[in-house]
């Protein structure tokens, strides 16, 4: 992605994940806008988005983060959101182990009470331990949680895919995290 389309894709995110309010515009249930009533509320907050950026945006996104409608006329993220969203996703049986990037400083949190949603809809995880030593970077210095995923699912809990390959579940109890170093 261009410097200039990683800028517009955290408006995207802020707007529709987080904030829509901010330009005054309002999510569906499913978290779906009108792609012309978002281009309009954000050039009148001075953010000039023409259709064609928009589609490159979306299109060259690097992870994905969001998805027209069939018919292209709506747009939405496709995971990530703090606001309550319904993204009808179906519980899929998750592989033996998934993963969850972290910092250093969140271990002895994550250990007392196990892998919360905190600000999200969902707790994230990733399908290989290189996505999540990324996603824990994000937050300080990061380490690689391994997530016993196919024990958790035999106990009962639910993991959904989302459009863009990142696996979603309530929480993760400690019972079911180890450290990466700890694993063969
Ligand atoms: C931590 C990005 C202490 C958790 C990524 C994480 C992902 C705890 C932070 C997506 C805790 C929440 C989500 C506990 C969880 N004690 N810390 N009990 N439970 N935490 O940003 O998973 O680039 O809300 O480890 O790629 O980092 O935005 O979640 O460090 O897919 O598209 O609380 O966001 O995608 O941080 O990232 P976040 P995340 P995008």
């Amino acid at each position: 992605m261009t410097p200039a389309n990683v800028k517009l894709s955290r408006f995207l995110s802020l707007v529709l994940r987080h904030r829509p309010a901010a330009i005054g515009i309002s999510l569906d249930n499913e978290g779906w806008v009108d792609v012309n009533t978002l281009l309009d509320a954000a050039r009148k907050c001075g953010t000039h988005i023409s259709r064609a950026t928009l589609d490159e945006v979306v299109f060259s996104n690097d992870k994905q983060r969001f998805a027209f409608s069939a018919d292209g006329l709506r747009i939405r993220a496709n995971q990530g959101h703090s606001i309550a969203v319904r993204l009808h996703l179906e519980p899929k049986v998750p592989p033996e182990l998934l993963y969850h990037g972290t910092a250093t400083r969140f271990l002895e949190s994550i250990i007392a009470t196990g892998l919360e949603k905190r600000g999200r809809q969902y707790v994230h995880l990733s399908a290989t331990p290189e996505t999540a030593r990324n996603v824990g970077a994000r937050h300080g210095k990061p380490m690689v949680l391994v997530i016993l995923a196919a024990r958790m699912h035999a106990e009962g809990h639910l993991f959904y895919v989302s459009s863009n390959g990142v696996w979603l579940t309530d929480a993760v109890p400690s019972a079911f995290i180890r450290e990466a170093s700890a694993i063969g």
